[in-house]
C-alpha cells in the first residue's frame, strides 16, 4: 500500500481488515468468508449501533439470508461491501433529511 492514504483509501483499506479480522476467525479453511457465528460476532461488535439486532441470532439468521446472493450459506467480501454500502446509503439519507428539517 502506499504511504499517505487519503481518508476514502483509509475507510477502505479499514473495511478490508475487519471483514478478514472476523472471516479467519472460525477454525476451519474458509479464510476468506464470513460463516454465521463470524457475521454475528462482526455484527455485534463493530456494528452494534447501526444494525438493529446485531447481537440478536434469529436477526443474524436473516441478514445472512439476505446477504448470501450466491447461496453458499457464507458471506464472502462482495456480500460484505454490498451490506456497508446499503448501511452506508441509509445513514446518508437520514443525514440528508435531518439537513433539510434544519433549513
Ligand atoms: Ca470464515
Ligand atoms: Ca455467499
Amino acid at each position: 500500500m502506499c504511504s499517505k492514504l487519503t481518508d476514502l483509501e483509509t475507510c477502505m483499506q479499514t473495511m478490508m481488515a475487519v471483514f478478514h479480522k472476523y472471516a479467519c476467525k472460525d477454525k476451519d479453511d474458509k479464510v476468506f468468508t464470513l460463516s454465521n457465528p463470524e457475521l454475528k460476532e462482526l455484527l455485534s461488535k463493530e456494528l452494534s449501533g447501526f444494525v438493529k439486532g446485531a447481537a440478536d441470532a434469529e436477526a443474524v439468521n436473516k441478514i445472512m439470508k439476505k446477504l448470501d446472493h450466491d447461496k453458499d450459506g457464507e458471506v464472502n467480501f462482495q456480500e460484505f461491501v454490498v451490506m456497508v454500502s446499503s448501511i452506508c446509503i441509509q445513514c446518508n439519507d437520514l443525514l440528508m433529511a435531518h439537513i433539510k428539517q434544519r433549513k
